[in-house]
């Protein structure tokens, strides 16, 4: 049979049996079911036990051995992505109705995007940061990241989407990162090949991006160290670091500078790094306005080593202006002395079980900026939620519906969590390993309300686990993209290059009554304690202001994530300025006395009326005490 031929076949069927699966809900606490293709004694190749659920075994027999000889032709029939994008598209329209978008929420959107979003940075321009690979594969059951590819083949990319623009191909601008000639025997130039680093800002709004992989090994750190400036779009190149970083975490600390832990080095898979390193170096300012930063900048070791066994650890500066670092492995917790530099033990969290990447949150605590860390993800499993605060640890009474890996949860603007994304493993949907086929529950978000207790809400269109992002937008809307695998798997036209999408999510407080207004705000550097006005026609509605960071992740790990609420020193229908000029209807904010509570940088302000309806937000910028 020709290769069309049999995809017709098989794709024929495959809506059929996809309609008929039962959709969503969770199995309860971490419960699994190995659908690899072991039950009932079948141990034809590509077998389905769930698929013969619903078809028979005979007739799933059939498709066992028409999927194997689809494979043998070495590509994924374009009938198979349709068929599954619209059991996908068909299953979330179904399952969704049933949930009240003032409660829930609602998704409200999908369309293509021209990077796959594995890494993201909200900018303080209002526009997202996409970034990856460019596509080696695009078959979503093999490997599809250039993990071992050496070469030319082997390159990084980067998108800007501009929300305002909308979500059309306008809306996209291509900003390769610099080329680079990496030390891989090649001696080819390209696009620096920066994915799966780690980032997070400056305080001057951009974006430091460390590490990557040349290829071989089973991935080999690279020891790029690059910027992204917003305020231009350009990229620059610094000094290489010492080591190469696969897989690296980067934090801002309360000095506002970075530090780069964790990765797999240069020697390829299975050799993390203990060396930590710090950008810029102690004796170089802070850099605090818009201007181009230098190139070739150094970055500089740090005096205590982070020995982590597992990669991406989550790295949080906390209200007492040390870095605490949360290993996937339980004994690995540790705080760091960033004007010390120093290291020191914390307890071993309780679960006493690797995680995979997962999701962990800093939680919000007022004022005072965040003193304690939920860790979440990283256990299907595990549906418990642990909580690090005041130097111990506890195990949260309430837990969500499921464990899930390669989730993301965030912050909302009204100090809620949202749990989105997720799967049972690294390229595995709970049906096996590069197998696109999901789990249904993965793809339903979940809501943290202000008494800690979790509900399961509506579906995303596409169930993304490995290298999915969430980040919330200005305006108060989520955007979830990410995770090349199922891009691939469910794209409407693979052979153009639109190979990504996002969604967007609206939490339920863009589902409820009016938005309380914010209009003109301070928008120069506010100095730590001084205060700053912000306009609002809803003065009177508004019972808190607070600053929600702008983030920038991927793999699950999310160190710039931070909630703020500010003290409102007064209401003002009438305010009048020492140059003579005037403000109407003007709240007096307080920025937060120090920089422990907020490290210096870019942050959305957002006023909420006593419902927790945010305003859209506008930006202020917090920089350190002059003299
Ligand atoms: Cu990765």
């Amino acid at each position: 049979m020709s290769p069309s031929r049999l995809a017709k076949v098989l794709s024929a069927c495959a809506v059929i049996s996809a309609l008929t699966t039962p959709v969503a809900v969770a199995h309860g606490g971490g419960h699994h079911h190995d659908h690899g293709g072991h039950d009932h004694g079948r141990t034809i190749p590509g077998y389905r036990a769930d698929e013969a659920a619903v078809i028979g075994e005979e007739h799933a027999e059939e498709h066992a051995r028409l999927r194997m000889a689809l494979q043998a032709q070495g590509e994924y029939p374009q009938p198979t992505r349709d068929a599954r994008f619209k059991m996908l598209t068909d299953t979330q329209k179904t399952n969704n109705a049933k949930f009240d978008p003032s409660v829930f929420g609602r998704f409200t959107g999908y369309f293509p995007s021209k990077d796959f979003g594995d890494h993201v940075a909200l900018l303080p321009t209002g526009k997202v940061l996409l970034f990856s690979f460019e596509r080696v594969e695009t078959d979503p059951t093999k490997e599809p990241a250039p993990t071992n590819v050496i070469g030319a083949q082997n390159a990084g990319r980067a998108y800007l989407w501009d929300p305002a623009k909308g979500q059309g191909a306008d809306a996209f601008t291509a900003v390769p990162p610099p080329k680079v000639t990496p030390p891989d025997g090649t001696g080819i130039s390209r696009p620096a090949p920066f994915f799966c680093s780690g980032h997070s800002f400056l305080p001057n709004g951009m974006l430091g991006v460390y590490g990557g992989n040349i290829g071989g090994n089973g991935g080999t750190g690279a020891k790029l160290s690059l910027i992204f400036n917003p305020w231009n779009e350009k990229w620059s190149q610094n000094e290489d670091m010492a080591v190469g970083r696969w897989y690296p975490s980067v934090v801002t600390g309360a000095d506002g500078r970075q530090l780069i832990m964790s990765g797999q080095s240069e020697m390829g898979w299975g050799t993390p790094t203990p060396l930590v390193e710090r950008f810029p170096a102690k004796n170089v300012p802070v850099p605090l306005d818009k201007s181009p930063l230098p190139s070739f900048q150094k970055v500089q070791p740090f005096k205590a080593d982070a020995p982590f066994t597992l990669d991406y650890p989550h790295l949080f500066s906390l209200n007492d202006g040390k870095i605490y670092g949360f290993g996937r492995q339980p004994a690995e917790q540790w705080s760091f002395d960033i004007n010390d530099e120093t290291r020191a033990d914390l307890p071993a969290r309780p679960d006493s079980k690797d995680r995979n990447y997962g999701a962990a949150v800093p939680l919000p605590n007022g004022v005072n900026g965040p003193d304690s860390v939920m860790v979440l993800g990283g256990n299907r499993d595990d549906p418990n939620t642990y909580e690090f605060s005041g130097g111990a640890w506890k195990t949260s009474p309430e837990k969500r519906a499921f464990g899930r890996t390669q989730d993301d949860t965030i912050i909302l603007p009204n100090g809620r969590l949202l749990t989105v994304n997720g799967a049972h493993d690294i390229r595995d949907y709970g049906n096996g390993a590069l197998n696109p086929n999901s789990h249904q529950k993965y793809r339903q978000i979940e809501l943290r309300d202000d008494n800690g207790k979790w509900k399961l809400g509506p579906m995303q269109r596409l169930p993304r686990g490995y290298h999915s992002n969430a980040v919330v937008l200005p305006d108060g809307r989520v955007m979830v993209t990410g995770d090349e695998l199922q891009q691939l798997a469910n794209d409407d036209n693979i052979n153009d290059d639109n190979n990504g999408t996002i969604e967007i999510y609206e939490p339920p407080y863009l589902n409820r009554g009016p938005r309380p207004d914010l209009g003109t705000t301070y928008s120069g550097p506010t100095q730590y304690g001084n205060w700053f006005s912000a306009e609002s026609t809803d003065m009177n509605r508004v019972t808190k202001a607070v600053l929600l960071s702008p983030t920038t992740s991927t793999h699950s790990v999310n160190t710039s994530q931070r909630y703020v609420e500010l003290r409102i020193l007064g209401r003002h229908t009438s305010y009048h300025w020492p140059d003579g000029t005037t403000s109407k209807n003007m709240l007096q904010l307080q920025a937060p006395y120090s920089a422990n509570t907020a490290p210096p940088g870019w942050y959305m302000l957002f006023l909420l009326d006593e419902d927790g309806t945010p305003s859209t937000a506008k930006w202020v910028q917090l920089v350190p005490r002059k003299g």
